[in-house]
């Protein structure tokens, strides 16, 4: 069967391009979008890619996911990372592969940003390599997804 992953990208992420490019470059989230279906093309699956300033329009999209049985969710959740319980919660509650990632390293950044709820609950975290960072985030969500099929 077909397969499916739902790429999640929070707050400011549709600003990509021109919020601060000295920190997260000058592609922008349609490259990124694009980036993110050439490489679940490679592995013969279907990206949904989404973006809102929402908590709750992202939670919906997380309960999506499941509700149209994905296989797995790539998560930006940008400014929400450190705070959003609620996001979270969902990504827990859905019980599908999470794979959390971030265009900078949160680490090498204000300490505020480096508390993650989302790595809580996510399988793998990536973060520093720009926005080929999605690919490799969707590269090792397609290793998993496979490795589970042949269990
Ligand atoms: C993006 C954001 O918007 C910040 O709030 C995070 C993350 C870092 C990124 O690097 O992609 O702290």
């Amino acid at each position: 069967m077909a397969k499916t992953i739902y790429v999640l990208n929070g707050p400011n992420m549709n600003l990509l391009g021109t919020r601060e490019p000295k920190k997260y470059g000058r592609a922008t989230l349609a490259d990124v979008d694009k980036l993110c279906r050439a490489t679940g093309k490679r592995f013969g699956i279907e990206v949904v890619c989404r973006q809102s300033n929402q908590e709750g329009v992202l939670i919906d999209w997380i309960q999506e996911a499941r509700a149209k049985k994905a296989d797995g969710i790539v998560i930006n959740a940008a400014g929400y990372t450190t705070t959003s319980i609620a996001i979270m919660d969902a990504l827990l509650a859905v019980k599908l592969p999470v794979i959390e990632i971030h265009i900078t390293n949160i680490h090498q950044r204000e300490s505020f940003r480096h508390n993650s709820y989302m790595s809580k609950v996510a399988k793998a975290m990536i973060c520093g390599f720009g926005i080929e960072g999605y690919a490799l985030a969707i590269t090792g969500l397609a290793g998993m997804i496979s490795a589970k099929e042949k269990r």
